[in-house]
C-alpha cells in the first residue's frame, strides 16, 4: 500500500446543455483542485497497457504450374497428345487426362511449413453439354506408376517412340489402361476427389488433393501425378480443359501454414498474443522531481506537460511470437473520460 499524497491537480468537468431540437452544446471546464489521494494500485491491474501482437500461423498460398499435361484416347492407343492445346474428357474413345507436377517442387514450396490444403485447378476450355439434367461426376485419381507428358499413350506409360503407331513399351513402361480390375489399373481407387460437371458450366474446376500431396510430403507417395476421367464413361458428356500449351494450364494450389518456401502473399492472421507492459510511468513538468511509477494511471494533460512512458521487456515480446510478426498494437485503456 502506497502512502497518500497531497498535491494540486487539474481536474476537468464536462456537462451538456440541450439547445432547441437536436443541437447539443458541450461545455467543458477545467478546475484546479487540491486534494489528497491514495490512488496507487497494484501493477496487476488488468487495465494496464498491453502490447497486442500477431504471431506466426500465417497461411500462404503457393501456386505450382503443371510440369506436364496430356490426355489418352483408346481410339488412338499409340498416339501422344502432350503437345495439344486442350485436355479432353470424353465417353467416346475414353479420353482421360493426365497431370504431372514435380514432387521436388511441391516439397520445396512447402519447405518447413505445414500443408493445410492442396487443390488441383483446371480451366474449362469448352462449355460442357450433354452432361444430363443434373450433371455427372468426373474424378481425379493418383497415378500408380511413372508416365510423362510426351510419352504417355493409351497403351504405354512411357512409349519409347511416339512417332509410330506401335506400343514401344514393356514392363514398368507399359500399363493396363483398359483394365477393369482396380488392382491392375494404373490409377488408385477410390478417387482422390470428384466434381460435378453440369451443362453450361464455365470457369475453373477444382479438386481437393490434400491427402495426395500430404502423402508426397510424407514420402509415402512418389507423386507420379494424377489421372482425371469421367466417373461413368458409358454416359454422355464431354469437355476440354485448357492445357499448359494454351494456358492458363493446370495448377496446384498449396495452402501452407508458416515459413513457405514458395510464393504467395500473406494470408489471414490466425494467432495473437498479448504482452503486458513491464513498466509504465509518466513525467510531469509541474513536478519535475517527482516520480509517478506507482500511480494507477498515466495522466496526459496540457497543464504541467505530463508525458507517459511505457516499456515492454524485449525477451517477453520475442517469447510471445511463434513466428513472423504481422502487426503490433499498443493498447492504452482510458481510465478517465477525456474532456476539454
Ligand atoms: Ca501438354
Ligand atoms: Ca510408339
Amino acid at each position: 500500500m502506497q502512502a497518500s499524497r497531497c498535491r494540486w491537480r487539474l481536474q476537468s468537468a464536462a456537462f451538456s446543455v440541450g439547445l432547441r431540437w437536436h443541437h447539443l452544446t458541450v461545455i467543458s471546464l477545467a478546475i484546479l483542485v487540491f486534494g489528497c489521494s491514495s490512488e496507487e494500485r497494484e501493477r496487476s491491474d488488468p487495465q494496464r497497457p498491453q502490447l497486442g501482437t500477431a504471431r506466426e500461423a500465417l497461411v500462404t498460398t503457393a501456386t505450382l504450374e503443371a510440369s506436364g499435361d496430356t490426355y489418352l484416347r483408346s481410339g488412338a492407343p499409340n498416339q501422344n497428345a502432350g503437345g495439344d492445346t486442350r485436355l479432353s474428357l470424353q465417353s467416346v474413345g475414353r479420353h482421360r487426362t493426365l497431370l504431372f507436377f514435380n514432387p521436388s517442387s511441391i516439397t520445396t514450396a512447402v519447405g518447413s511449413g505445414t500443408l493445410v490444403a492442396a487443390r488441383v485447378e483446371l480451366a474449362l476450355d469448352t462449355t460442357p453439354s450433354n452432361w444430363g439434367p443434373s450433371g455427372r461426376n468426373i474424378a481425379i485419381h493418383r497415378l500408380k506408376q511413372a508416365s510423362a507428358e510426351y510419352q504417355a499413350t493409351w497403351n504405354c506409360a512411357l512409349d519409347a517412340n511416339i512417332n509410330n503407331l506401335q506400343d514401344d513399351c514393356a514392363g514398368s513402361s507399359a500399363w493396363s489402361m483398359s483394365s477393369t480390375n482396380p488392382a491392375l489399373q494404373p490409377w488408385l481407387s477410390p478417387a482422390s476427389a470428384t466434381r460435378l460437371i453440369t451443362n453450361g458450366q464455365v470457369g475453373v474446376v477444382s479438386f481437393d488433393v490434400t491427402a495426395d500431396v500430404a502423402a508426397i510430403l510424407a514420402g509415402s507417395s512418389a507423386g507420379h501425378g494424377w489421372l482425371i476421367k469421367k466417373v461413368d464413361e458409358n454416359q454422355g458428356g464431354s469437355l476440354d480443359f485448357v492445357s499448359r500449351e494454351q494456358g492458363p494450364g493446370p495448377r496446384l494450389q498449396l495452402d501452407i501454414d508458416g515459413a513457405p518456401g514458395g510464393g504467395g502473399g500473406p494470408g489471414p492472421v490466425v494467432g495473437s498474443a498479448s504482452v503486458t507492459a513491464s513498466s509504465d510511468s509518466y513525467v510531469r513538468q509541474g513536478e519535475p522531481n517527482q516520480n509517478f511509477g506507482t500511480a494507477s494511471g498515466l495522466r496526459i494533460t496540457a497543464a504541467g506537460r505530463n508525458r507517459a512512458l511505457v516499456g515492454f521487456d524485449p525477451a517477453a515480446v520475442t517469447g510471445a511470437l511463434g513466428g513472423p510478426l504481422v502487426r503490433a498494437r499498443l493498447k492504452l485503456p482510458i481510465a478517465e473520460t477525456a474532456s476539454n
